[in-house]
């Protein structure tokens, strides 16, 4: 469709955001063609981290925007549940049964039997988190949102006490660029921009550590092929090595960090080839890496969330950043451990989430424990009662949600009601009684933050909704109405919500932001470096963190807490291969899908070809398997059957599946996640998408 477009067809450009689920969340400029059609998006070319780049996926957008599938009119179920069988409703009839299906709910069992389930497919500030007003108002059940950032968070607070780091712009201005346990030219393309300049400009040299030879390590000066699960253990044997070889920063230690001694002894013993025992890694790939980094000190470690899905995840994480403290990279600029800087925004949500009549007694549910809530385990509903309502917006969790089995099984419970507000029919909204209809981002106004990077970013409306869609601020609102649930937040403007808050947050107002475009919120060199200090009383870094007390924003622990070692360590709490299940399975995410967004799209398809898993060609002659035949795939969480491809970038014993292709893509609507477990990763929760123990035979 775009090729159709002509240059005089372009009735004028629109600033946007990039609002999916992307740590890079791109400065946008959208043809907007009429009041109804967007053309081409690009990268901002002024925007200082976008720098003119995005995915291709989004460059395409309007596949995405004009697609014949789009919801455009809210439905109700008229066949058995999950037949797919639906026909039109108007919204006050949909509305008006969400809302008697809410407080009957309530009435029967209290409150905390409604369950309002978010999350990221839209990353605007309104349009998410607006859900949490109407929870806070009625004391619906709590939502603790596992699903992503859990593990690689807490790990790296864990160290640093905040989540924040050195500019990611600096990225451009290093020696040395190691890109850990993220896979950007798939999920956030422009950590490439920024890496490969300094390739171009200073001769830096880029290290990317991950489970196969994916596009980043086929374009990294040093590639290091682990196990997954494994990067404590990595960490490790180099701070080992740069201890032994006298490139440790001693004074940077005494002063910086807390235990350095007693972690040098620690280290003692975590050589290289005891590393290369648990990781796979040739002992000299470990000590080229150690060798690159202590001869350059000017080191960014660009941490990913990737090797934080597994189940000592947040120690791995922890055990990365820990690098950049024992070689002093924080002093230099271009240097330091940079995971997200997501805690630099101090936004004032009260109104948004009506943070105001929060009762923080009400329970929490596990979002990525949603198949055990829905399936009435005990502890997961922490004894209360069960959730008989549900209201999801923004996510597919019958596609995405691990341990998918019992996600399946939780969704077809007949005395559970299910409303889910969607731009596509998702496998999720397949399973709903009612369907509504949801705009996309161009047709709504909202704000965006940064993750990967350091602007706010105003996304506003730039045409007008198609066919009936309506914004998740306008069913909430409506919604709220319906149920008896008051909050001024229910009766303003999204613009008013985004004004009052950029106001209350410090950040001007929503006329200044409109002028601007974006607010580049960078603190100062010496914040972000953490020259004055750690963001700890003692203001030292942490090597032995007190793991239960990471400052994070969490209602419980979770998961074999106390087994977790003192030091960085390998810790050997993943689910490691056995003679019944010898091989580990990795979930990457695909280049073409976003999650599962994009999925939906016939040109992601067609590159993307169908289901694959990647097996090592000595693995796959042992057991007959041959490129392209179907293999199943099995565990004691159920079975998946797919494409084999042999490839020789994984170590032996790993298969890597990218994901997340819809579940009818496979033969019998098994998705790629009823292999993946929803046993929660210490000490607070998420999911092991990474770390599977696996057979695979023939099928
Ligand atoms: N194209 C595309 N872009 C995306 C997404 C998508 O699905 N597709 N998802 C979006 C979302 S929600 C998020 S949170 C971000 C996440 O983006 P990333 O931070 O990149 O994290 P992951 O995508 O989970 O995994 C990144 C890489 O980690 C590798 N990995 C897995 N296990 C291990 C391990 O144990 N050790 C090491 N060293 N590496 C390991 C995987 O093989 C993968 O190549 O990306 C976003 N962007
Ligand atoms: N096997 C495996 N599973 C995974 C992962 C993995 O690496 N491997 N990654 C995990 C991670 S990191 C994440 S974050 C989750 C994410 O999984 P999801 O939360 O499902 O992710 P998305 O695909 O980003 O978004 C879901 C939906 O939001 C809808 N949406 C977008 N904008 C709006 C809007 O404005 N309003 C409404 N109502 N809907 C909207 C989209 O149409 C889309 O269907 O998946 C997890 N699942
Ligand atoms: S790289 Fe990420 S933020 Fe940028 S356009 Fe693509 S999906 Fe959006
Ligand atoms: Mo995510």
């Amino acid at each position: 469709m775009n090729t159709l477009v002509r240059p005089e067809d372009v009735a004028r450009i629109g600033h946007s955001a990039c609002p999916h689920d992307c740590p890079s969340t791109c400065a946008l400029e959208i043809e907007v063609l009429d009041n109804l059609r967007i053309g081409r998006v690009r990268g901002a070319p002024d925007n200082s981290y976008t720098a003119g780049v995005i995915c291709a996926k989004v460059a395409r957008y309007a596949e995405r925007h004009n697609h014949p599938d789009r919801l455009m009119t809210p439905l109700r179920r008229v066949g058995p549940k999950g037949s797919g069988e639906f026909a039109p409703i108007s919204w006050d009839d949909a509305l008006d049964l969400v809302a008697e299906k809410f407080l009957e709910a309530e009435k029967r069992y209290g409150a905390e039997a409604v369950w309002p389930y978010y999350y990221a497919g839209t990353m605007g500030l309104v349009m998410r988190d607006g859900i949490h007003r109407l929870r806070n108002v009625k004391n619906y059940s709590g939502f603790f949102s596992t699903i992503c950032i859990n593990p690689a968070w807490t790990g790296y607070i864990a160290g640093t006490g905040r989540l924040a780091g050195p500019d990611p712009r600096e990225m451009g201005r290093s020696d040395v660029v190691v890109i850990w346990g993220t896979n950007p030219v798939n999920t956030q393309v422009n950590v490439m921009t920024h890496a490969v300049q300094s390739r171009k400009e200073r001769g830096a040299k880029i290290v990317a550590v991950d489970v196969y030879m994916n596009g980043t390590m086929e374009q990294a000066d040093l590639a290091v092929l682990v196990r997954p699960g494994t990067d404590g253990a990595l960490a490790c044997a180099v701070m080992h090595c740069l201890f032994r070889d006298g490139k440790a920063d001693r004074d940077y230690l005494e002063q910086y960090t807390d235990h350095p001694r007693e972690f040098e002894a620690h280290l003692k013993s975590r050589t290289p080839e005891w590393a290369s025992k648990i990781t796979g890694c040739p002992a000299e790939t470990i000590e080229q890496f150690a060798k690159l980094v202590g001869q350059n000190p000017r080191t960014y470690f660009r941490l990913g969330y990737g090797f934080s899905r597994s189940r000592n995840g947040a120690v791995n994480m922890h055990a990365a950043s820990c690098i950049a403290a024992v070689l002093g990279s924080w002093r230099y600029e271009g240097g330091g451990a940079f995971h997200s800087n997501s805690g630099i925004f101090h936004w004032d949500k009260s109104l948004i989430e009506g943070l105001d009549v929060r009762d923080a007694g009400v329970r929490q549910l596990d979002q990525s424990r949603i198949g055990a809530i829905l399936d009435g385990d005990k502890d997961a509903l922490f004894g209360g009662p069960p959730v008989t309502a549900i209201l999801i917006q923004n996510t597919n969790p019958v596609s995405v949600a691990p341990d998918q089995t019992v996600v399946k099984r939780g969704f077809a419970r007949d005395d559970l009601f299910v409303c889910v507000h969607e731009q596509f029919m998702t496998e999720t909204a397949k399973m709903a009684d009612i369907v509504l209809p949801a705009t996309m981002f161009m047709e709504h106004d909202d704000v965006y933050q940064g993750g990967g990077q350091q602007h706010i970013i105003l996304g506003p409306k730039l045409i007008d909704a198609p066919g009936e869609c309506r914004s998740n601020h306008d069913v909430i609102c409506a919604l709220a109405k319906r149920v008896g649930a008051q909050h001024r937040g229910f009766d303003m403007t999204p613009r008013e919500i985004i004004d009052w808050t950029l106001q209350k947050s410090g950040w001007g107002d929503i006329a200044s932001l409109e002028a601007n475009k974006w607010i580049d919120c960078q603190p100062p060199f010496e914040r972000a470096h953490y020259i004055d200090g750690f963001n700890w009383p003692d203001k030292k870094f942490r090597f032995k963190p007190e793991w239960p007390k990471v400052p994070f924003t969490h209602p419980w622990e979770a998961g074999p807490v106390a087994d977790i070692p003192a030091f960085p360590d390998h810790w050997g709490a993943i689910e490691e291969a056995t003679p019944e299940h010898p091989f580990r399975l990795a979930t990457s995410p695909a280049r073409e899908f976003l999650n599962s967004t994009f999925n939906e799209t016939a040109s992601s398809r067609r590159r993307h070809g169908r289901p694959t898993v990647m097996i090592h060609p000595d693995d796959a002659a042992t057991l007959n398997v041959a490129d392209g035949i179907k293999v199943v795939l099995g565990n004691m969480r159920g079975e998946v059957r797919l494409f084999a491809k042999l490839y020789e970038g994984v170590r032996r014993g790993v298969l890597i599946a990218e994901s997340i292709w819809p579940n009818d893509a496979y033969e019998d609507g098994k998705g790629i996640n009823t292999l993946t477990g929803a046993d929660p990763v210490a000490p607070f929760g998420g999911a092991a998408f990474h770390d599977n123990r696996v057979w695979i035979k023939p099928a």
